[in-house]
This record gives structure tokens, C-alpha cells and sequence, in this order.
């Protein structure tokens, strides 16, 4: 029986927890959205689980409660801050992870190693591990009490909590945008059989491209969330012709890779789309919260070459991506788009190739 997702977060909030510091996972998506529909705990949606867990010190050490929520595959993101700032001033809070287990052929390939190793990543990091207890939410509780004062890292496994919908008013309305498959056909035309390298970013991204552009070179980095740029700039420093394809919650994961990538601005031929759905799509839709940010004008600022205006057309995406296929450099362009079908996920034999 998994817990009733509603009673362990007003338990939280009865035990004066503040804040819930969140990296999408989809294990964790019914408790994310009574955090983001429950006005008494307040959820912060983060960019990468370093960031998440760089807040939650900091809400610590200033007296609140706080707790990070996150995939296992991010654990290994939250480990700089663990090994070097919560270990050694000694600063706790409650980080609750899944744990992504793996199937050949049923699971994503980034998925593979934790499945195994997850405790002894913990356990490299100084700490222990919990799994929660998912059927008496007493013990589940007092699990996560525990992780508050301990060096303790408290596993959600599949299916612990019971199904929760977000409340109306939180529920994104993308119906006006045209969906992603039809810029990604429109790729798919314009460059089939070509050598033109196109990397598509985990999440969404990535499964899409397979399902909606056969035809080209594509490369589907399904894990290293937020270094598809970064993967782009170093093919494209070793000569080739490379289209980035992301996502609104991977663009600003690492997004420290955009100040190194404007310094080559002169030496390579890169293009990264960003596909803004304004959601992580693949972990249950959760908005990203991002409205406040101008991708156009941190890429500009980073050294990229952009388009200025944001594309809401296909007409107006084939004309762009004309004029930047026929000049070299850092080019940088925003969709935005609505949501598709869920596409089925690119076949291990198809993903598991170690060339571009
Ligand atoms: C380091 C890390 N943290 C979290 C995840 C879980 N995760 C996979 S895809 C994704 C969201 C992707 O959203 P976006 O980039 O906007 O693309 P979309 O799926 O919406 O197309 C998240 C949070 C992950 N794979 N790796």
C-alpha cells in the first residue's frame, strides 16, 4: 500500500517543515504536486540538485526546515555540496532520492549504474541510507525526522505514494503552441541524410527526435542532464556540424557550459534549440517556474549569436534555421511549443553508441 500522498505532507508540515527544494523525478511526481497545491509548504523548484541542495543548507543554517527532493541519477550532482560543505559544518537536513532501477531494455541507460550503486555513492559521501518505509507512515515520518539530524539519506522507491493531481490553476495551458513533432519533422526534411549532427537532450527531447526525425544523424543523450551543450561544443571543436536539441529544465541545469561555449563562438558551427514547453515533460509535467528568465538574452549575453524574437511558428523556424545552416559560429534559437503524445523511448542497441 503506498502512503496517502496528501497525510505525509501535512505530516511534514505538522513536523515545521518549510520548504521542499525539488529536482523532477517521476517517482516523486504525486508528492511534488501537493507540495506545488498545498499553500503551508513551500516548493522550490531548482535547477540542478546542487542548487537544491545549496538552498536547503542555506535554509538550514538560517533556521528553517527544509528538504531536498531528487532523482538518484542527481545524487551524484548534490556530491561537491555534501562532501564539502554539509559534511564538514556539519549541516543536516532531510534529502529524499529515488532510487531508478534497470531493466535491459525497459529503462533508460542513465539509469544503469546507480541501480546498483546508489548505497555505496551514499556511503562514498560519508553517509548512510534509509529506504522509506511506504506502507506505515508513522515510520515514514520518523524516518525522515531522523535524516534531519544525521548523515542520512532517506530512498523513495517506485510507487510509494498514492496518485495526486494538480490543482487547476497550477496546470500549464500550452494548447495555442504548435507541438514540438512538427518543428522536429520539419528538421527531419531539411537535413535527412545528411552528416549535420544532432544531439537531443534526456527527457522528452531526445525520445521525440527518435520518433519524429528517422532520417537524420542523431545522437539521443539519454542521462548527463544539462551537458548536451557541452557535448555539442566539443564535437563541433572537432570539426563537425552540430544541432543541439533541449529542453527548458536541461538548458539550465549546468548552465555554466553557455559561458565557456561563447568563448569558441568564432571557431565552431553549433545551433541549440531550445524547445520551451515551459515543463519537465518526461518526469510528469511539472512547470518549470522559469518565466522570469530570458533564455534569448542569457545566451546573447553568454557570446551566442541569436535569433532575437521567440519562434511560435513553423514557417518562421524554417526560415531561421536556413539562414543559420548556411553560416558558421554559436547560433542560438527559442520555440516555444506545446506538448505532444509520450513517444516511446529510443531502443538501448539505438542509444548505446559511444560516437558522434
Ligand atoms: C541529473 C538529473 N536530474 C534529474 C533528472 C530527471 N529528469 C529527466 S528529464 C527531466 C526534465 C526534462 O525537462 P526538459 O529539459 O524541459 O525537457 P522536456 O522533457 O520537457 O522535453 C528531469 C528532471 C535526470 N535525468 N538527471
Amino acid at each position: 500500500m503506498p502512503l496517502d500522498t496528501k497525510v505525509f505532507v501535512n505530516r511534514l508540515i505538522k513536523e515545521h517543515y518549510t520548504h521542499l527544494c525539488v529536482v523532477p523525478c517521476s517517482f516523486a511526481k504525486y508528492v511534488i504536486n501537493e507540495a506545488i497545491n498545498n499553500p503551508n509548504i513551500e516548493y522550490v523548484p531548482c535547477a540542478s540538485e546542487a542548487v537544491a541542495c545549496s538552498i536547503a543548507a542555506g535554509l538550514k543554517m538560517s533556521d528553517k526546515k527544509p528538504i531536498v527532493i531528487v532523482q538518484s541519477s542527481g545524487v551524484t550532482n548534490m556530491g561537491s555540496c555534501i562532501t564539502s560543505l554539509l559534511k564538514p559544518y556539519g549541516v543536516t537536513f532531510p534529502i529524499l532520492t529515488s532510487w531508478r532501477t534497470y531493466k535491459e531494455g525497459d529503462s533508460e541507460i542513465q539509469h544503469q549504474h546507480l541501480a546498483t550503486q546508489l548505497p555505496s555513492l551514499i556511503e562514498a559521501y560519508g553517509y548512510e541510507h534509509t529506504i522509506l518505509d511506504n506502507e506505515n507512515l508513522n515510520n515514514a515520518i520518523s524516518q525522515v525526522n531522523s535524516c534531519d539530524n544525521t548523515n542520512t539519506i532517506c530512498i523513495l522507491k517506485k510507487d510509494s505514494f498514492t496518485k495526486v493531481a494538480l490543482d487547476e490553476k497550477h496546470i500549464i495551458d500550452l494548447s495555442k503552441y504548435i507541438p514540438r513533432s512538427k518543428y522536429l519533422i520539419n528538421l527531419n526534411e531539411k537535413f535527412k541524410d545528411t552528416q549535420t549532427l544532432f544531439i537531443g537532450t534526456t527527457g522528452n527531447t531526445a525520445r521525440e527526435m527518435y520518433s519524429f526525425m528517422p532520417d537524420t544523424n542523431n545522437f539521443y543523450m539519454a542521462g548527463n542532464m544539462g551537458g548536451a551543450l557541452s557535448l555539442g561544443l566539443g564535437s563541433s571543436m572537432a570539426g563537425k556540424k552540430v544541432f543541439v536539441c533541449g529542453g527548458d529544465a536541461e538548458f539550465v541545469m549546468h548552465m555554466g557550459g553557455l559561458t565557456t561555449a561563447g568563448r569558441y563562438n568564432h571557431e565552431i558551427d553549433l545551433t541549440y534549440i531550445l524547445f520551451d514547453n515551459e515543463s519537465n515533460k518526461s518526469t510528469g509535467g511539472q512547470n518549470t517556474y522559469q518565466k522570469h528568465l530570458d533564455y534569448i538574452n542569457i545566451a546573447k549575453s553568454s557570446g551566442l549569436d541569436v535569433f532575437t524574437e521567440l519562434i511560435v511558428t513553423v514557417e518562421d523556424f524554417t526560415k531561421i534555421i536556413d539562414k543559420f545552416d548556411s553560416k558558421s559560429g554559436l547560433k542560438f534559437l527559442c520555440v516555444k511549443c506545446g506538448v505532444d503524445e509520450e513517444t516511446p523511448r529510443p531502443p538501448l542497441k539505438i542509444v548505446k553508441v559511444n560516437k558522434l
